[in-house]
């Protein structure tokens, strides 16, 4: 019997702030593919610039959760993974994505650990070389420049970037084995943004003019619209510009409504944006 596509999400929930799964679940969803979660902690809020939050560790309910599903016979078409709490929890997805990759599905891994030059509250840099391991195991990966120069120990940099130091990075991310790479931030002067796609050794860049407001949770809008167009079975280029796109829509919105950039962007309304781009039930 046919289904319908089905992803594997595996991130936190940040109860406020909108990023992890309180982006992909919605996001991936209104690209009519089923999303399974798997949280990996609740938080109160993200770790992005709030204080006192509360984090209720969920490490312990991982692998159980993943044993359930195979002795459903359940699988997945994608798996998707983002904000990873410790060594251990990156220990564990390794072992689901051993478990449940197949030829037929991807694993797209968000190393969401940093962003403008440094790593996230409570990470070091011995987590992105852990990070570099398990990204190793993707079949697509998203990194921003930071993750991308802390993973492969390339020196970081503000942009605009020239092509040499984006491409370097390009091949360099490809040495830790993945075939697909989505690179974000990328610009070249200062009116336009992007990503750079390398799909098996070839380049292409999407580019838009460049926005105001340096949002939490955007790069979570992005990879999450990314895998969801994938997941539609576009290529990797249009599934990029797609993603783009949409999230400079978020963002345009959220100039208009949210002035605390740590409340994450105002994907809502953007969603049926998405799924018109998609072409999906038409
Ligand atoms: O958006 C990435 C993210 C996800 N989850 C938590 C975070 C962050 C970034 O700071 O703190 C808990």
């Amino acid at each position: 019997m046919d289904r319908i596509n089905r992803a594997l999400a595996i991130h936190d929930i940040s109860g406020f702030g909108k990023c992890s799964l309180t982006v992909a679940l919605p996001v991936i969803s209104a690209c009519g593919i089923e999303t399974t979660v798997m949280p990996t902690a609740v938080l109160s809020t993200h770790t992005g610039g709030f204080t006192g939050y509360t984090w209720r560790d969920l490490t312990d309910d991982m692998l159980p959760m993943a044993q359930h599903w195979k002795s459903l016979e359940i699988g997945f078409d994608a798996i998707y993974t983002g904000y990873l709490g410790s060594f251990e929890q990156i220990e564990i997805v390794k072992k689901i994505v051993n478990d449940f990759k197949t030829e037929d599905n991807f694993f797209i891994c968000d190393p969401a650990m940093a962003d403008h030059g440094k790593m996230y509250a409570l990470f070091n840099m011995d987590f992105a070389k852990k990070m570099a391991e398990l990204c190793s195991l993707a079949d697509i990966i998203v990194p921003n420049f930071t993750e991308a120069a802390f993973m492969t120990g390339e020196e970081y940099r503000k942009g605009p970037y020239t092509k040499e130091y984006v491409e370097n990075m390009l091949v360099k991310l490809s040495a830790l084995g993945p075939k697909k790479i989505v690179l974000t931030g990328v610009c070249f002067d200062s009116e336009n943004l992007g990503c750079a796609c390398w799909d098996n050794g070839t380049i292409d860049y999407v580019m838009m003019p460049r926005l105001d407001g340096v949002y939490h949770g955007t790069g979570d809008v992005f990879a999450s619209s990314l895998c969801g167009a994938l997941m539609c079975g576009k290529s990797l280029t249009k599934a990029a510009e797609i993603a783009t796109k949409f999230t400079c829509g978020c963002i345009e919105r959220t100039l208009k409504y949210t002035p605390d950039v740590r409340y994450g962007v105002a994907f809502e309304g953007e969603l049926p944006s998405l799924i018109k781009e998609l072409g999906i039930y038409e």
